[in-house]
């Protein structure tokens, strides 16, 4: 990643934000033209899709190096009637993470209620928004994605994870390649966590929403609270990535708040899917939220 030094002052662009209706289908693309972009040539582009009511990511887009003043990019995926944010910022300080602006520069653009494909145009301009960086539950943890991680001894298991005000963004890797889970807040044991569980197998993710039903069981809780999720595994190792809401109104699941300590109850198996399974391994531990 190119580091360079800009002198010149930023264009004082205007944002233009135009939807042209091409034809009306359920499943929504977008071409995104962006124009006077110069100031950020030979740095790296970060742009996702919001889903605002959901919270959840429709698509993640990296433009590894700016080469030109104007580019486009598509984005596909939306639906009718939803209403999103897309969220972009290039790399200014050329350190290949989101820092908030003014040392990126970071745009967000609302778009309501969307009905049909069409073509948006952005032109550079200075009014920034901060629009954090959340992790990607790609099933891939990078160095640096999320903001806290915690080695647990007893398991070997690593808890990465990072929230705002409302998700909370989990990384967790098991060494093993059966499944493995995270709890939260449990009042003995795995009694009244809240619990997610998954597996991945021939690269398939099964990941579901429990509560400890008792000290030593839990079981599918009402509510499927999961809002993205994505797993791998190799080299006997298992990596699972989702988001939760912090707060998800279902009563099985424990709300969490911003700034709080949290017990987590760790588990996963070396190497059998079966989410019925009894684990190989197990221990408690705490994280502190953002
Ligand atoms: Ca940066
Ligand atoms: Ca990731
Ligand atoms: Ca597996
Ligand atoms: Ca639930």
């Amino acid at each position: 990643m190119s580091h360079r030094l800009r002198k010149q002052g930023l264009w004082l662009g205007l944002l233009a934000v135009g939807l042209l209706s091409l034809s009306a289908v359920a499943d929504v693309s977008l071409e995104l033209k962006f124009r006077e972009m110069g100031p950020h040539v030979g740095q790296a582009f970060f742009l996702r899709v919001i889903d605002v009511d959901r919270g959840a990511e429709i698509s993640r887009l990296a433009v590894p190096e700016i080469l030109s003043g104007s580019f486009e990019l598509a984005v596909s995926g939306l639906l009718e009637g939803v209403s999103y944010h897309i969220d972009f910022f290039s790399d200014h300080n050329g350190n290949g993470l989101y820092d908030a602006p003014p040392v990126d520069h970071a745009w967000r653009i609302d778009l309501p209620n969307v009905q049909a494909d069409g073509m948006l145009t952005f032109v550079h301009s200075t009014m920034f928004t901060d629009i954090g960086w959340p992790p990607s539950s790609d099933g891939v943890i990078e160095e640096g994605e999320y903001a806290h991680e915690l080695l647990d001894d007893e398991t070997g298991m690593t808890v990465y994870w990072f929230n705002d005000d409302t998700l909370l963004y989990i990384g967790l890797v098991s060494p093993g390649t059966g499944w493995l889970s995270i709890g939260f807040e449990p009042e003995r044991m795995m009694l009244g966590a809240n619990i997610i569980i998954a597996g991945i197998s021939d690269g398939e993710l099964t990941i579901e929403d429990h509560i400890g039903t008792s000290p030593t069981a839990h079981a599918l809780d009402d509510v499927d609270n999961i809002i993205q999720a994505a797993g791998s595994e190799g080299e006997g190792r298992s990596v699972l990535e989702f988001v939760i809401p912090l707060d998800s109104g279902d009563e099985d699941d424990k709300a969490l708040t911003p700034g709080s300590e949290v017990t987590i109850i760790l588990a996963y198996h070396r190497s059998n899917d079966s989410l019925r399974s009894r684990h190989s391994e197990r221990s408690t531990a705490s994280i502190v939220l953002d």
